[in-house]
């Protein structure tokens, strides 16, 4: 295993004690500071930290959703006086309003740490320069990556997201050996470089992509198109201070997330117990060192699985898998759940698609639901075999996911490219 400087090499059982003395710690914290917190522990009959004897004391204690955030806005699960809070940020707010977040100074170093330590372990260095390509202001991402180069020493380019052209040139000028983005961004930004025949001109190595789910087919495309060494999956969401809960490491298999930070339960969120070790559930994150708006038991309505077992990279920080969507991303067609991750999922399976695609649901005078999904054929394959191509996804989606689509195959190219956060369902019904 490499030697880290910011990455802690502890041990399983020094990782439990640390999550332990974090919970007990956040418990007394929150009650002396949130009136909220305060009235749901005591409902549970928790008045101190010390009422915690093991992390099993975890599943008694409630969790905490969304509409706790809303009923808190602009400040919400805040427990720290006012006077303490240097910083504000907010969610992107592709579902709904927009998830405000207090930062008091040691938030904002914990902040930095935690995407320097992704940075690092994506065996970046202060030799790299660091391209980003995500949004500043009140969103988390900009300023993330930002603060994680300037921790671990990387030379930070701060560009955002859009602006194509300046992006082309500081790949070229500058030589940037690393690019901070959405996934879409990097696809986007992947052709734009084949576009203009600059793929000897650059000298990227590395892309450190996430905000949104990524499928494998879009991922080895901009790794080909640029001529990478690698690419890294990165998390985060606002209420865990922004990007960099955790990485994909160079093993790639799965994304190690900072357990001296956070302590990460899988539920099933129906009955909200936890699933079996290794199944997919909803990720519910308790802080243990945030001070301003910390989290207990929060439901992020992500979906993942804890992935049982030490990586072969012989880091001990435990691993989820990558998100697979959000449980509020479901859509109901005819009666029938659907996750756009399905879609991805058989697309994957047909080698002449690009993996892009779009799907539109809309509703007729009668009432009936109707479905069109545009995929986009893959620069390889032949044009006149199209129609066998949508009736080969029509089945597989009546099989897999059991709607039945109207398959329409477009040229590569032709569906709308994203440089933040892709939306590629266009629900129309309502
Ligand atoms: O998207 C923070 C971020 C910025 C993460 C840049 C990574 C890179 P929010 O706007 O609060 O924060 O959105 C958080 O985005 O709950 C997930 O649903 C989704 N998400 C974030 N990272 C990933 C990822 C930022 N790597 C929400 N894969 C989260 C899939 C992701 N979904």
């Amino acid at each position: 295993m490499p030697c880290y400087r910011l990455i802690p090499s502890t041990s399983q059982d020094e990782l439990y004690a640390n999550q332990l003395s974090g919970l007990r710690w956040t418990i007394d914290h929150i009650i002396k500071g949130s009136d909220f917190y305060r009235a749901r522990l005591a409902e549970a009959g928790v008045s101190s930290g010390r009422d915690i004897r093991s992390l099993d004391d975890l599943h008694r204690l409630p969790v905490t959703t969304t509409s706790d955030l809303r009923e808190g806005y602009p400040y919400p699960l805040l427990s720290v006086p006012l006077t303490d809070v240097v910083r504000l940020h907010a969610s992107s707010g592709t579902t709904g309003k927009r998830k405000v977040m207090a930062y008091t100074q040691n938030d904002v170093n914990t902040f930095s740490l935690q995407m320097a330590r992704c940075f690092e372990l994506a065996g970046l260095t202060p030799e790299d320069k660091v391209q980003i390509a995500v949004g500043y202001g009140l969103w988390t991402a900009g300023i993330g990556f930002q603060l994680g180069c300037e921790k671990l020493g990387c030379m930070s380019i701060p560009i955002g997201p859009g602006n194509i052209e300046m992006h082309l040139q500081f790949l070229t000028d500058v030589g940037s050996t690393c690019l901070g983005s959405t996934a879409s961004m990097a696809l986007l930004l992947s052709e734009e470089v084949e576009r203009n025949n600059l793929a000897d001109k650059i000298k990227l190595k590395k892309i450190i992509f996430g905000a949104e789910p990524h499928d494998a087919k879009m991922r080895r495309n901009f790794e080909r198109k640029l001529g990478l060494e690698d690419s890294f999956d990165i998390a985060g969401m606002t209420e865990m201070f922004g990007p960099g809960s955790a990485l994909d490491c160079p093993h790639h298999t799965g994304l190690h997330y900072w357990a001296d930070l956070f302590i990460i339960e899988v539920l099933n969120p129906e009955t909200l117990e936890p699933v079996p070790a290794g199944e997919t559930g909803e990720m519910v994150v308790t802080t243990l060192t945030k001070e301003a708006s910390p989290l207990l038991r929060y439901r992020t309505g992500d979906l993942s699985r804890l992935i049982p077992g030490v990586c072969s990279c012989g880091l001990q920080m435990p691993r989820h898998d990558k998100i697979l969507g959000r449980s509020d991303d479901m859509i109901i067609f005819r009666g029938v759940n659907i996750y756009p991750g399905q879609i991805s999922d058989v697309l994957q399976t047909f080698p002449e698609t690009a993996g892009e695609y779009n799907m539109q649901l809309w509703r007729d005078d009668n009432g009936r639901d109707s479905m069109l999904l545009k995929v986009e054929r893959s620069p390889q394959a032949d044009k006149g075999n199209d129609a066998n191509l949508a009736k080969a996804i029509l089945r597989t989606m009546q099989q897999r996911v059991m709607v039945s689509p109207q398959v329409e195959i477009v040229d590569p190219g032709q569906l709308p490219r994203f440089m933040g956060k892709a939306k590629r369902v266009e629900d129309k019904r309502f």
